[in-house]
């Protein structure tokens, strides 16, 4: 160790200088940070390598995960860890007067990505890495990130995210793997010599996609995968076609930004074009990668599997038909053959607004050639399918409906596999969102329940946590997960019960100290942290939460004495830029903030905590430090989450409807181990359907609802005339869409039970302890590994992972 760290230090500086020319001593922390990047290719460059021949020689198939977002994360600390040095670099840089943690800040978090369906892909990366997987991803260099989130007099404002405005040190840009994608024009078919029927282009736009590729390393195993992302560029060979600048800066507009506001037409169409750049570039280069194989096409299958992330991805499939077809003189049948035994899809939505569907107008404008390859599935869709199961069921579930694209019909009339991401995210899809595909396909649908990489979400996030676990139970958990249910046998042992909550006390504190920091608030280590983070959006009911708190507000006011626990009430969350009732909500939770811990009466036993701009490396902090974890979607609305496996690994006591994968955590802790309240899906369906439900009545009804509602029209919270006016609407006049009322009073029913049960610290941190135990089972090590088994058929690389555990 000692030499090794000795090593590492001499290495250190001698490539601090290389780099700046001067010291260690005199450089910045974000150059400290850069020159121990840069230091570790050396560490990681030989099994890079070998990983990227070792797959060339073996021609064993490989995987592509398609995804339009990932969320990596910081990459130092996860990277040291899988290569089994974070100990080393820890030492040799702490033992060089530097302070290791400060430069670890100093890498920026690149948010490539919107919430869990991004991170979730980038929990995959690890995983397949991990387990020895064969997995490329494949995704978009976004030069701006999702925007920056700022609070002006508490509302949300958006700044530009440069997250690339320093040296990118894991980034390898590839310029010779770089490809072209064609845009626009119009596309003729004309017979050649054989009298077959090949497209000619005439006015297309042609832009260059270089790919820049980031290791992916494995835990403690020599393989090394690679996340390939996609920058658009004016052709260097072609440069004439962009004289202006107007079109120069057009072309990269397109790798440009995440998510352009979509509320309008030209932002739309940016979208559609970034979504069949990512997928016309990342097939090019499967389909030259398999040409040097020298095998025969029908072979294709057999060497690659093609995953969608949701829908984003879909042009992947008419982008594959148009090569076999135009480039490679297929015919229709084989290619459709390849196409259907090649890829996969998860769906991540049952929302219908959340559906993706583009006009053919547009597509036809756009990708001229893509959309008459579309149509053409459309026309034999209707020939089998109508003839197999009737018209009806033909159109309901075709490519092209009223004019449309439906993006999700075409990824799952084409796919093998079609998978929700909870048991009862399937079911819903099964039974009614996808019931006439389940119909005419039942054997492809199938349930992968979402997981986290517990290395980033544990072992780095809670390092005194995952030490605890260590000392304990030892560390085959951590390339085992599911050992981590050891600790269950540890229940009654209240020495590690007190361990524990120390444990929990200073990563409280440690949270504590950078909102006093950054926020000047002063909150209370011993005060329950109850937390909510994610994504901002009605269905997710963090106004749930808001009237809770003002619930708690009246009745310190009215009766002092009888609210007795002392809670801290935090929410991380960005709305999208056009959503604006999930702005004003923002802005509410904000205002509230200000009531409540401006007053001294009622700030004693309430805080309100609202981060500004919520990410992973937010997540990182927030969540070793939580106590309660809120997980509280209307039923039926939420696909999986996964913000509750990662709280509920930490230690978390989760409060929640059995909504997405709390329900599978409901089963593997135990009814006994967290707080259910409200509606279950069935019987939201069934209340919707009846049209029973009249939300006024709870106004008018329930003297303590009516008394919360009144609170945002009244002036009581300041400066939300405007928001207060239309949140009460939205409750009380348009029906109050997620049933916040109705699922009101058993919320703060189960809430109070929370309360209680914290009173009782010994027996809290029995259930903390019996939640870390149960966690490994929602590692997503195991659910890459039955993606490998069950759709991809592919055979992990050798490691500790026995095919039991995952089975
Ligand atoms: C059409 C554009 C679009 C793009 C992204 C619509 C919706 C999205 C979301 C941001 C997708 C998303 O993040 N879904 C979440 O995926 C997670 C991983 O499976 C699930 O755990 C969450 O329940 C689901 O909301």
């Amino acid at each position: 160790m000692l030499s090794e760290v000795k090593t590492f230090q001499k290495e250190y500086m001698t490539q601090f200088e290389d780099l700046y020319a001067y010291s260690y001593e005199e450089g910045t922390d974000t150059e400290r940070f850069l020159a121990l990047g840069l230091l570790l290719r050396r560490y990681y460059g030989d099994r890079w390598k070998e990983s990227v021949s070792e797959y060339r020689q073996d021609k064993k198939r490989q995987v592509y995960y398609f995804s339009m977002e990932y969320l990596p994360g910081r990459q130092l600390k996860s990277n040291l860890l899988n290569l089994g040095l974070l100990q080393t670099a820890r030492t040799a840089i702490d033992g060089l007067g530097l302070d290791f943690d400060q430069i670890v800040r100093a890498e920026v978090d690149p948010a490539l990505g919107n919430g869990g369906l991004g991170r979730l892909a980038s929990c995959f990366m690890d995983s397949m890495a991990s387990t020895g997987i064969a997995g490329n991803g494949c995704g978009i260099r976004y030069r701006y990130g999702l925007f920056k989130q700022k609070f002006v007099n508490g509302h949300q404002i958006e700044l530009p995210e440069n997250w690339l405005r320093n040296l990118n040190v894991w980034e390898v840009r590839r310029e010779g793997k770089a490809v072209t994608v064609r845009f626009g024009g119009t596309v003729e078919l004309v017979p050649n010599a054989d009298n077959d029927l090949k497209p000619v282009y005439h006015n297309t736009q042609t832009i260059l996609a270089v790919p820049y590729d980031t290791p992916q390393i494995g835990y403690h195993n020599k393989t090394v995968n690679t996340l390939r992302l996609f920058s658009a560029e004016v052709p260097y060979e072609d440069e004439t076609a962009y004289q202006t600048p107007q079109e120069r800066n057009a072309v990269k507009q397109i790798t440009e930004v995440l998510y352009p506001d979509d509320s309008n037409y030209e932002g739309r169409l940016l979208r559609l074009k970034q979504e069949y750049f990512l997928c016309s570039a990342g097939i090019q280069t499967i389909v030259n990668h398999f040409k040097g194989l020298k095998l025969e096409w029908s072979e294709f299958p057999e060497k690659v599997a093609i995953h969608i992330n949701d829908t984003h991805p879909t042009l992947c499939i008419p982008e594959l038909m148009r090569i076999l077809l135009d480039d490679e003189g297929l015919s229709w049948e084989q290619a459709w053959n390849i196409i259907h035994k090649t890829f996969s899809y998860t769906n991540h939505t049952i929302l219908a607004e959340a559906m993706e569907r583009w006009p053919v107008d547009m597509v036809e404008r756009t990708l001229p050639r893509i959309m008459q390859i579309i149509w053409e599935i459309n026309r034999r869709h209707y020939l089998i399918k109508g003839a197999l199961y009737g018209q009806d069921i033909a159109h309901k579930t075709a490519p092209v409906i009223d004019g449309q694209v439906q993006m999700a019909h075409l990824a799952i009339l084409a796919s093998h596999s079609v998978n929700g991401v909870a048991k009862l995210h399937t079911e819903i899809l099964e039974n009614y969102t996808l019931r006439n595909f389940k119909l005419i396909s039942p054997a492809k649908f199938n349930n992968k329940t979402n997981g986290i990489t517990l290395r980033r979400w544990v072992m780095l996030a809670n390092e005194p946590l995952s030490n605890l676990i260590d000392q304990r139970i030892g560390k085959e958990w951590r390339s085992s997960p599911k050992e981590v249910s050891l600790l269950k046998a540890y229940q009654t042992d209240k020495k590690l019960l007190k361990e524990l909550l120390a444990v929990k006390k200073a990563n409280k504190e440690r949270f504590a100290a950078y909102v006093a920091d950054q926020m000047n608030i002063e909150i209370d280590p011993n005060a329950l942290f109850d937390v909510q983070i994610k994504r901002l959006h009605a269905y997710k009911r963090q106004l749930l939460q808001a009237l809770h708190i003002i619930d708690r507000y009246w009745r310190i006011k009215e009766d002092p004495g009888s609210i007795q626990q002392p809670r801290v009430f935090i929410f991380g969350a960005k709305a999208a830029p056009s959503y604006h009732y999930a702005k004003e909500i923002i802005k509410l939770i904000n205002a509230l903030a200000d009531l409540v811990n401006n007053d001294p009466e009622v700030s004693e036993f309430i805080k309100v905590v609202f981060v500004e701009n919520y990410g992973v490396s937010l997540a990182e902090l927030i969540i070793p430090s939580a106590d309660l974890s809120e997980q509280i979607s209307l039923s039926g609305k939420e696909a999986s989450g996964t913000s509750n496996m990662k709280l509920m690994a930490n230690g978390a006591l989760t409060i929640g409807t059995l909504d997405g994968a709390n329900v599978e955590i409901r089963d593997s802790v135990g009814e006994d181990n967290l707080f259910l309240f409200g509606l279950k899906a069935d019987e939201v369906e069934n209340l919707k359907a009846s049209h029973i439900y009249h939300s006024a009545d709870y106004y008018h009804n329930n003297p303590r609802i009516k008394r919360i509602l009144d609170t945002l029209i009244d002036g009581t919270i300041p400066d939300i005339e405007e928001e207060g006016r239309d949140i009460f609407d939205s409750l009380v006049t348009y029906n109050d869409e997620y049933f916040l009322l109705k699922d009101f009073d058993s919320f703060v029913d189960a809430q109070d039970q929370a309360d209680l049960a914290f009173q009782d610290p010994h027996e809290w941190a029995r259930k903390c302890l019996l939640n870390i135990a149960a966690s490994g089972n929602f590692s997503s090590d195991y659910t890459v590994l039955r993606y490998a088994k069950e759709i991809w058929k592919v055979d992990p690389g050798l490691h500790l992972f026995n095919i039991q555990d995952f089975s």
